[in-house]
């Protein structure tokens, strides 16, 4: 039977200006206070270490590329490593990774509670747009940043639990959750930059998205019997809002954990893991229950 405490570090607004230093200082602080908290495995947003620049239209390759992390740890993310290291803690985060191909992912990667890098995953639902789009209130240009990913969506046991990550707009998607399900996943972590309103729906606002942020978090949990762990980052970049609403979801579809604000905010929920196998044994046991001879239409079209 295992158990971890798990932790949601959403972290609010990171302005363009803002320095990797600065950040990863914010990120050690959430991690410090994590710690005191009992926080075995910490979760951390998408594109945790900057703003989220696939809003800003560039042309010039040398601005796009320093966004990106070229290795990791690197200089900068090395003070969060050894932190971790140190306090003994399991992390993921995201980041805008370059590749020495000069390939362009956004990633995340899980760490053991002794900072060695255990897995990694990219991207696979980019959502937006490659142009300039003048139909739209604001950009949103991660087709144009980034290429899809090219890892699957793999699962790792780490530290005694079946993890899985997925990044933002993967968790609109059931074929995410029942990939990692479908591998026996039992914790789920997804980190996002959402914004609060539709940039081409000006009547979808921010009680809309924080709904259809929860019920495919909630609904991913409970048809996949797995934790669920859903970290934003949140508050208003250069005028820019993001949605709050970081949640940890347990196995049965229940939210157990809430940030209540758009700033950097802790979260904490205790996870007894063998909750999980209620569900896959019994109304989600995929070996008896599932009918693939009708499933052909998800992946031929
Ligand atoms: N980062 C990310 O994937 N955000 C998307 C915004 C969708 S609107 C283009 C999301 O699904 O939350």
């Amino acid at each position: 039977m295992t158990q971890l405490v798990v932790g949601g570090a959403q972290m609010g607004a990171i302005q363009r200006a803002d320095s990797r230093k600065a950040v990863i200082a914010r990120m050690i602080a959430l991690m410090e206070e994590a710690a005191s908290r009992g926080v075995e495995m910490l979760v951390y947003p998408e594109l945790a270490l900057t703003t989220f620049f696939p809003r800003w239209y560039m042309e010039d390759a040398a601005e796009v590329d320093a966004w990106f992390e070229r290795e990791m740890p690197g200089p900068q993310t090395a003070p969060l490593f050894e932190k971790a290291r140190e306090l003994g803690i399991a992390m993921t985060f995201g980041y805008a990774e370059l590749t020495p191909e000069g390939r362009h992912f956004n990633t995340s990667i899980l760490t053991n509670r002794k900072g060695e890098i255990v897995g990694k995953y990219r991207k696979i639902h980019l959502p937006g747009h490659v142009e300039y789009d003048t139909e739209r209130a604001f950009q949103h240009l991660e087709k144009r940043y980034f290429e899809p990913g090219d890892l699957g969506f793999p699962v790792w046991r780490n530290e005694g639990v079946v993890m899985g990550m997925a990044i933002c707009n993967d968790r609109r998607w059931p074929e995410t959750f029942r990939c990692l399900g479908l591998q026996g996943v039992e914790l789920v972590t997804i980190g996002y930059n959402t914004p609060s309103v539709n940039s081409q729906m000006s009547a979808e606002g921010l009680k809309e998205r924080l709904f259809h942020s929860e019920l495919s978090l909630q609904a991913g949990a409970y048809q996949n019997a797995t934790y669920v762990a859903g970290i934003a980052k949140a508050g208003v970049e250069d005028g820019h809002p993001l949605m709050g609403g970081s949640i940890i979801v347990d196995p049965n579809g229940f939210v157990i954990a809430r940030a209540e604000t758009e700033e950097d905010e802790l979260i904490v929920a205790p996870c007894d893991f063998s909750a999980c196998a209620f569900g896959k044994s019994t109304i989600f046991d995929f070996a008896r229950h599932r009918r693939i001879e009708h499933y052909g239409r998800i992946t031929s079209q």
